[in-house]
């Protein structure tokens, strides 16, 4: 058992960037290191050895043919999912090189595959852009696999070379002849480093592989699972409307209303550099956006998003006061006014992207937010005066934002002396820490009574804090910060936190630095989780951007026998526990934390040093943040498609 906390995400590799020069040549390529160092620490260049590290694997040979595509010279690509969960990217771009390198005595593409660091980014011709995995990726797919076949069609032949486990097999051959040229990849993740799991999910695959081809507009990505013979899977994502198609898709697939016809669509390029953004406004509340640098997610923005913001809170005033649409006893419009139900991709490409943040999500190259923020503001501007109808639906919207969070202010402010929320009163339910420093302290938000009291009497009273939670569910779907205030079970969350939300958070005020959701493991419980989640995305969003939000792990068995008694905190877990312990163990299985006396919780979910908790990250959050808008919006149709593709997992939930 894993006693430790955990990070969810996976911690992305440091850059690999290199310097482009002008001409390649295979003698370029830089001789770093070995593959012993990735077989011993994976987790270094892949993030993780769970799942998330085996989808990994084929986005790195995936992003590789994605680059020679942004290279101008591909524009097919096919992954395939074969039984045994055996993997092959095939795509029409150049082929990697065969020339024999010189340093090495090998050919080009038997460095790329067996040397770290070499890749596609050494003296590249063309390639202009790199996100920060690119290029380092294919030697360390290979020594991370079972076993792992590359063929190269390129100037006239197929040339075809094996390896296990990093290690050459067989040379490089040529093994036929062919008009084209291409990469062809087929690799078997292996088992001895993915323990947990070599199965791959299509639909992680699928996501991912919709995004990129998004991100490359007319760029063609087959995803095909042959797993199943009889149940053959696939799908071709292309788009030719590029970002535009992306914001399209979201606004669908969360049943969102847009109020204005056409996504607008602006561009710039300058020099190296180039910025596109799509937009579009729904009848909603919230605000998603999405940004890429060199078509890699930045979950966590950064320059270029902080540049489109600027320019958007700007545009709308700007335009406002030109027009006289806001009258006298109108505020300025603040960011949050002008973002309420938006939905916008941003991608920028950049010769060295700087991807900052524990988990590099967050772009920080500083000359990108002024060509963004430059573009949007002349395009967008000029977009409104020449679409004044919709110009004016979109800004009356962020009036009528505007008017009712200034509403909502006023009547709070009336109400100051008494209200509970300003008055830094603490909620009746809440069984506080005695230490009083945020530092030190953890606040455990439990869902049902029962497990409160468990909880309660459990705890290190020194420092945490325990707040049960009551009351009736929130639909935030369809509520703006006014209501989100008034309700009952979330108002206890917000005085108990101290930070206020919205435009009025304050991170300083948090008075505890661990904010952890604490709820059973079925339906129920999933239900709480995703309501917190999407409730701290929206309105305490830097509370999980600086990663104070975690997840208890709560056992799922117990395995006593005799005297000696372990949990497990999953079906193999179990199993291991049972083997270990020989067999005919006594097994008690967890419905939920209520079924757990004090000490057991204390045991197994509270106890600092043996506790396993999950850290919240962005991504994990605008998940929860897309499932509640699916499953609370007003649109039937996607809920309806989301529970028939989500039925077979519910049906395995024990209830
Ligand atoms: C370096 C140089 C050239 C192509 C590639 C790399 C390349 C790499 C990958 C990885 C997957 N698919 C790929 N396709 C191409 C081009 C050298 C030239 O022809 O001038």
């Amino acid at each position: 058992m894993e006693h430790e906390e955990k990070r969810l995400n996976d911690l992305d590799d440091e850059q690999m960037d290199t310097a482009v020069s002008e001409e390649y040549g295979a003698d370029q390529i830089q001789v770093l290191k070995g593959l012993e160092a990735v077989r011993k620490r994976p987790g270094m260049y892949i993030g993780s050895t769970g799942p998330r590290g085996l989808h990994h694997l084929v986005y790195e040979i995936v992003d590789n043919s994605v680059d020679e595509a942004l290279a101008g010279y591909c524009t097919h690509i096919e992954v395939e999912i074969l039984p045994g969960d055996v993997i092959t990217v095939r795509d029409n771009g150049r082929g990697i090189p065969v020339d024999i390198n010189e340093e090495e005595g090998l050919p080009a593409v038997t460095v790329v595959l067996t040397v770290l660091h070499a890749g596609g980014k050494f003296g590249g011709s063309g390639y202009k852009v790199s996100g920060g995995l690119h290029g380092v990726g294919s030697s360390v797919v290979n020594a991370l696999s079972e076993w792992f076949e590359i063929e190269v069609s390129r100037q006239g032949h197929v040339y075809r070379q094996r390896f296990t486990r990093g290690d050459v097999v067989t040379d490089l051959e040529v093994v036929g002849d062919t008009d084209g040229t291409g990469t062809f990849i087929k690799f078997k993740a292996d088992p001895e480093i993915f323990t947990e799991t070599t199965e791959y999910e299509y639909d992680v695959l699928a996501r991912r592989l919709r995004e990129q081809a998004f991100l490359n507009a007319g760029l063609s990505i087959t995803l095909t699972d042959k797993r199943d013979e009889n149940d053959v899977q696939s799908e071709v994502f292309c788009y030719e409307g590029g970002i535009r198609s992306f914001v399209d898709y979201i606004n669908t697939s969360r049943g969102l209303s847009p109020v204005h016809e056409d996504i607008m669509h602006f561009t710039t390029v300058q020099g190296d550099k180039s910025a596109e953004v799509a937009i579009s406004y729904n009848d909603g509340y919230n605000e998603i956006i999405l940004s890429f640098a060199n078509d890699v997610r930045t979950v966590d923005g950064g320059t270029h998003e902080q540049g489109f913001k600027t320019a958007l809170t700007r545009v709308f005033n700007d335009y406002g006061k030109k027009f006289n649409l806001l009258k006298d006893g109108d505020k300025k419009l603040s960011g949050e006014d002008v973002r309420e139900g938006l939905t916008a991709v941003i991608s920028v490409k950049l010769t060295e992207a700087q991807f900052e943040g524990q988990t590099k999500g967050k772009l920080g190259n500083t000359e990108i937010t002024g060509l963004v923020s430059k573009m949007l503001y002349d395009k967008m501007m000029t977009y409104f005066e020449e679409n004044p109808s919709v110009a004016k639906a979109i800004f009356n919207k962020a009036l009528d934002a505007s008017r009712a969070r200034e509403a909502a202010r006023k009547a709070r402010d009336n109400a100051r002396r008494k209200s509970a929320l300003e008055s830094n009163a603490l909620p009746g339910k809440l069984a506080d820490c005695t230490d009083k420093n945020p530092e030190n302290t953890e606040i455990y938000i439990v869902e049902g009574d029962s497990a409160g009291g468990s909880a309660k009497e459990g705890r290190d009273r020194n420092i945490q804090a325990i707040l049960p939670l009551w009351g009736k569910m929130l639909n935030v779907e369809k509520a703006r910060v006014d209501k989100v205030i008034g309700n009952d079970k979330l108002t206890p969350v917000i005085m108990a936190l101290g930070t206020g939300i919205g435009d009025d958070f304050d991170i300083t005020k948090l008075r505890y630095h661990k904010v952890v959701i604490m709820a059973d493991a079925d339906v129920d419980g999933a239900h709480i989780r995703t309501l917190l989640l999407t409730f701290f995305f929206r309105y305490m969003r830097p509370l999980i951007e600086q990663g104070y939000v975690y997840i208890a792990q709560p056992p799922l068995y117990k395995i006593s026998k005799g005297k000696k008694h372990v949990y497990a905190f999953s079906d193999e877990e179990r199993d291991r526990e049972i083997e270990e312990m020989g067999g005919s163990c006594d097994i008690q299985r967890y419905k939920g934390l209520g079924e757990m006396d004090p000490q057991q919780l204390w045991e197994t979910t509270m106890d600092p040093n043996y506790r396993t908790m999950l850290r919240v990250n962005m991504e994990d959050a605008m998940e929860a943040d897309e499932t509640f808008s699916i499953l609370m919006g007003d649109k039937v149709e996607p809920r309806r498609l989301f529970i028939e593709k989500n039925a077979k997992y519910v049906e395995n939930l024990d209830i």
